[in-house]
């Protein structure tokens, strides 16, 4: 908020989100009151407004510096979701495919990872990374951080147009009460960016 203010942004876009350990699995954690544990990753989901224009970035590290396998395990795949979904965010392309890229990552790393298992056309059809990613990818930026602007059109999905201004931001999210193995428990990622 210090750089907001001395960059010209006179305040944050929304009410920023600081979330450790835990908390970042609470998609909207805003008490941002909770010491920082040596050992858990912590998630800022920021971004200010500059001459009436919203930004909107997340970004998740390690408290004390350095990732433990699990955490850089997972931040990898959520990493790589969001690069397979950059590829579609261009003129003519579609959020939905995007989405589609996007979960096919997070799936198999689930998958690989042995915190989902089953099938993997089985798990895509029935949707099953939605349990640790349970939020859309993205949403229009613009003047409000949910900006205005239809995502269909007479129930047709828009292709993405020159100018429209969209954040990316997949995540996962594995809860201290989820079914995932212990060693992935409190750990909650989101990378968020936004994209011309
Ligand atoms: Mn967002």
């Amino acid at each position: 908020h210090h750089h907001y203010a001395m960059n010209g942004a006179p305040h944050p876009a929304y009410g920023t989100i600081v979330g450790s350990g835990d908390n970042a699995n609470i998609l909207h954690y805003t008490q941002n009151s909770d010491v920082l544990k040596n050992g858990d990753l912590v998630l800022i989901d920021s971004g200010c407004e500059l001459q009436g224009y919203a930004a909107d970035i997340t970004r998740t590290f390690p408290v004390n510096g350095k990732f433990n396998e699990q955490q850089a395990a997972l931040y990898n795949i959520v990493l790589k979701a969001q690069e397979v979904a950059f590829e579609e965010i261009k003129p003519g392309g579609f959020m939905s495919h995007a989405n589609k890229l996007a979960m096919e990552v997070l799936t198999q790393g689930l998958l690989d990872l042995g915190i989902l298992t089953g099938d993997f056309d089985e798990l895509m059809a029935q949707q099953a990374c939605k349990d640790y990613y349970m939020h859309g990818l993205g949403h229009w930026l613009g003047l409000d951080v949910h900006d205005v602007g239809d995502y269909k059109i007479n129930n047709v999905e828009r292709e993405f147009e020159p100018g429209m201004v969209l954040t990316i931001e997949p995540g996962l999210y594995i809860s201290e009460d989820s079914n995932a193995p212990q060693k992935y428990k409190g750990i909650g990622i989101r990378i968020e960016d936004n994209l011309l």
